[in-house]
């Protein structure tokens, strides 16, 4: 087998990797390939974007949702979710806390807001994206879930800079049991058309949630036929709902750490895979202390920076090393530091957006 997977390593510094290649990167038989691959892939961040580690603030400012996918605490169906939806100020007031950090952008998240067909909410949605902008002199990420091209071409003229919708698999059937009552085209439809409006786009796929190394394989193989300029994979956190609580019973829950040990195992093979693209690190599914494992497989980008004392969630982890300021630039720079990488300035996010730009 580490025949196979030394060629894998060779191969995936010379071109395209297939769906074999992919599953080897995928599930390392044990620590000695995992390291192995972990080694490639900070080879292959270090030839594409250096030692910069680029940071994203997250204001999840409406938790209210249409949809019941069923891996979500947020879900329409739950019975203990924390429903909020923050007002315009309040957003900009967390933005710009985010921005005095020194996070290189700004991502506007919000569940799929039943409010978001209607003209006026889409309207100010535009309206607080521009501010945003125009405050922070960030770029700006917007995560509001399935939206029509005219919204889409709203929030690009209002000045998004991103678009993010996960596809969560690229396994049909897995798919309609994770996001129950949606359609997989649609989703993935969206994206194509944020692409045609001049986004960047960001696409993700969810671990520890009943899928195969070759689902993971082909999730991969499909981000980059799709054209994402940013690929995460995350390790799937049961919500805190009990049954009791009239949630679901999530019949595959992962055994503890497993899901986590295949995000970063896809982390790494992403990185291998896609080169070129920014790879979160999330903070949102293990906090600050799931931080060094990430970077060291390859990640280049460090998500859900949260203001603390604002509350604000985390989508996968609600509260956890939010108001402790864990989940901070002050937070995650010891740790960037540790491993021989620095924080990346605005300046250089910038600079690799219009490269992004240029490339797509
Ligand atoms: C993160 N908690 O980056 C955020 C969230 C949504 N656009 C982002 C999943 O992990
Ligand atoms: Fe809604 Fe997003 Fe949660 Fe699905 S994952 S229920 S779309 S907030």
């Amino acid at each position: 087998m580490s025949l196979n997977l030394d060629k894998v390593l060779i191969k995936a510094f010379e071109g395209p990797l297939n769906r074999e290649d992919l599953s080897y990167l995928i599930a390392p038989v044990n620590q000695e390939q995992r390291d192995k691959i972990q080694s490639a892939a900070r080879k292959m961040r270090q030839l594409t974007t250096g030692d910069k580690i680029f940071t994203s603030g997250f204001v999840y400012f409406s938790t209210w949702c249409r949809n019941d996918c069923h891996f979500c605490a947020y879900r329409l169906s739950s019975k203990t979710a924390r429903r909020y939806r923050k007002t315009p100020a309040e957003v900009l007031k967390a933005a710009q806390l985010l921005a005095n950090q020194g996070v290189n952008i700004i991502d506007l998240t919000l569940g799929e807001d039943p409010a978001i067909d209607q003209a006026e909410f889409s309207d100010q949605l535009a309206k607080l994206i521009s501010e945003v902008k125009e405050s922070t002199g960030r770029p700006v990420m917007i995560s509001p879930g399935v939206v029509t091209t005219e919204i889409l071409h709203k929030f690009r003229q209002a000045g998004a800079d991103w678009y993010a919708c996960y596809q969560e698999t690229y396994n049909q059937d897995l798919f309609n049991r994770l996001r129950q009552g949606q359609r997989f085209e649609t989703r993935l439809e969206v994206k194509k058309e944020a692409l045609k409006a001049g986004f960047l786009v960001e696409d993700g796929i969810l671990c520890g949630v009943g899928e195969t190394v070759a689902d993971l394989a082909d999730s991969i193989l499909g981000m980059t036929t799709l054209g994402a300029q940013q690929v995460r994979a995350m390790g799937f956190v049961p919500p805190a709902e009990s049954v009791t609580d009239g949630g679901p019973h999530w019949t595959s829950s992962p055994a503890p750490d497993e899901a986590q040990i295949r995000e970063v195992d896809m982390i790494a093979s992403l990185r291998l895979a896609r080169p070129k693209c920014l790879i979160p690190a999330s903070l949102d599914v293990e906090g600050l202390v799931g931080l060094k494992a990430r970077l060291e497989a390859g990640a280049n980008l460090i998500t859900s920076l949260v203001p603390a004392n604002m509350d604000l969630s985390g989508v996968a982890q609600a509260s956890l090393d939010i108001d402790n300021k864990a989940r901070s630039v002050e937070g995650v720079q010891p740790v960037v530091e540790s491993l021989g990488l620095r924080l990346a300035s605005l300046d250089e996010y910038k600079t690799w957006i219009e490269s992004a730009r240029a490339d797509s």
